[in-house]
């Protein structure tokens, strides 16, 4: 497709897994949609995140869209956690298959997107030079997708090559005989660290938080399992989206941490441990997330095997978290992640006594030592959820921009939705569950809700839906509210915006659950859309 200036029914930004699927029940529903995406193909996070190591977190027959039986018959993943190139083959599976890329201008950045109170529509804008005029426009621009790196002076001196986990180049990258460094210890750190080590003459980790993380007990699928989940799978699917997570986890406990008997305690932490799911832990009380002393006893269930696997006391302690209560920060799953220190060639850094003061030409100085590296790596994380939407100029009814709106944090309804937006629709946007859950089961949850959004809309022959500021205090005090009765806001978290120096610290995802969350969008819907003016 070629830059120009058009009118469509709906522009869509980003062709993630979001934006794919956006796009084929837009297209499903008879509304003629436009994606722009700044990658060159599919596939979002999965695009992007190509560094060793990098894989999902949820298991691969979770991860995945359910909208179409055939779709999720004829795929066959090989492991029970995927890769990114299998995710990644995946997703071009899809557009293949829906034949979505003649709807999709690839290598195309949306820079603005203002609403015309006029002529009732947004008009979007392209570092390509398109003008788009559009009724309806959905962001699925993703919640991790603007890559941070770090503010510390000098990378411009730096004489080596330098990376971010979350720009990573195609043709990948051969560390062998280098002396490399890699900052920050997140999900991104945690998988590429041990397969970097391998690689790498020599690696040096500057570690600010340690982080809570579990083994994957990763593993090929076996086709026994394979054919019996495909014979479950409406059955599954549905038992996901009725959970809190979105993973068919069963029925949430409802026993207490702190008052079970220690023994007894440890039996149902060793079987977590043994599980090797995100939830393996977390799932086995129903306190761990809310009562500080039912949260110690998991954190230090886990600190212990920390313990047994490092074999140096001093870097084992580094490693173990102290300063934020287990889960309230991201956690994270590895393979072989902790059992890298015991490598001759893997050293720790604590930067957080031992700051890092500057980038130089041929490497990092901290407050008080010199580290000599061949190459950088910046496993640092993302401007989370509202960094996708606010790197986009969007301006709503009277020209007010959704950046000056959200200056004290994001502020929607249901997620979804921003008063003072018309037609506008944030797919996973904060105050939703998003990254708290399987991002599949919410994604799906979101685009089908909005196409029928949409096509009341069109229906009712209105131009325009839009939040009404009233519906969207109430969802804020909600979102609020259920996120102060858990422990996350204690963390200094990406969830609190915390990684990023100047953000507003607000808990911007929906801690209520996928199940009860789904629930409320579908009462939204059945009492016509209440909390919603059309016009
Ligand atoms: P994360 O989870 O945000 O991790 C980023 C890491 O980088 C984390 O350890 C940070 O420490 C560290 N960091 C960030 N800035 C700095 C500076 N300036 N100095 C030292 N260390 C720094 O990002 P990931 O990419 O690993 O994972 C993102 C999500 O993707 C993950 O949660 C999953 O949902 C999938 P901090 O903790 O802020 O002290």
């Amino acid at each position: 497709m070629h830059a120009g200036s058009d009118r469509l029914d709906s522009v869509i930004v980003g062709a993630g897994f979001s934006g794919m699927y956006m796009l084929h029940r837009l297209r499903q529903a008879g509304f003629a949609a436009r994606v722009y995406e700044a990658g060159s193909d599919v596939g979002g996070t999965w695009f992007w995140n190509r560094y060793p190591g990098a894989r999902c977190d949820i298991e691969s027959m979770d991860y995945s869209y359910s909208f179409d039986p055939e779709l999720e018959q004829e795929w066959e993943w090989t492991e029970r956690y995927a890769t990114q190139p299998e995710i990644l083959r995946y997703a071009n599976h899809v557009a293949d298959r829906y034949d979505l890329r003649r709807d999709v201008q690839f290598d195309t950045r949306v820079e603005t997107a203002w609403w015309d109170d006029g002529q009732a529509c947004w008009i979007v804008t392209t570092d390509a030079g398109d003008q788009l005029t559009a009724q309806f426009c959905i962001m699925a621009v993703g919640c991790l997708s603007t890559a941070k790196t770090p503010e510390v002076p000098g990378l411009d001196r730096f004489e080596g090559p330098w990376y971010h986990t979350g720009r990573w180049p195609h043709e990948g990258v051969d560390f062998t005989g280098q002396r490399v460094g890699v900052i920050g210890t997140g999900s991104s750190g945690i998988q590429s660290i041990p397969l970097i080590a391998e690689q790498a003459e020599h690696l040096t980790v500057f570690q600010r938080t340690p982080n809570f993380s579990m083994p994957a007990r990763n593993a090929p699928l076996t086709p026994d399992f394979v054919e019996q989940c495909k014979a479950d799978y409406p059955e599954r699917r549905e038992l996901a989206r009725r959970s809190r997570v979105g993973v068919p986890l069963g029925v949430p406990t409802e026993e207490l941490a702190t008052q079970a008997d220690a023994d007894e305690r440890e039996q149902r932490f060793c079987a977590g441990w043994e599980k090797g799911t995100l939830f393996g832990l977390s799932a086995t009380y129903a306190d761990l997330l809310i009562d500080k002393a039912a949260n110690e006893t998991v954190a230090e269930f886990v600190r212990q095997r920390i313990r047994e696997i490092v074999h140096d006391p001093e870097t084992a302690e580094m490693l173990a978290p102290k300063d934020h209560p287990f889960g309230t920060k991201r956690p994270c799953l590895d393979t072989g992640y902790f059992s890298t220190f015991n490598r001759d060639n893997v050293a720790l850094v604590n930067v957080r006594k031992d700051p890092i003061a500057e980038i130089t030409a041929h490497g990092l100085r901290t407050a008080d030592t010199e580290y000599d590296l061949d190459a950088l790596v910046f496993a640092t994380g993302f401007d989370a959820m509202t960094g996708p939407l606010l790197g986009i100029d969007i301006r709503g009814r009277n020209g007010v921009a959704l950046r000056e709106r959200w200056a004290e944090g994001p502020r929607s309804y249901l997620g979804v939705s921003v008063a003072g937006f018309p037609n506008l629709f944030t797919i996973t946007g904060p105050g939703s569950p998003s990254v708290l859950s399987n991002m599949m089961v919410s994604i799906e949850q979101h685009v089908d809700w909005i196409v029928d959004c949409v096509t009341f809309a069109r229906d009712r022959r209105s131009t325009t839906i839009e939040a009404t500021a009233e519906a969207q205090d109430v969802w804020v005090d909600h979102v609020n509210e259920v996120a102060a009765f858990t422990l996350l806001p204690t963390a200094n978290s990406w969830y609190m915006g915390a990684n990023v120096p100047g953000k507003p610290r607000v808990f911007m995802p929906y801690i209520g659950g996928v199940d009860v969350y789904r629930q409320i969008c579908d009462d939204v819907a059945a009492k016509d859309y209440e909390g919603f003016t059309l016009a």
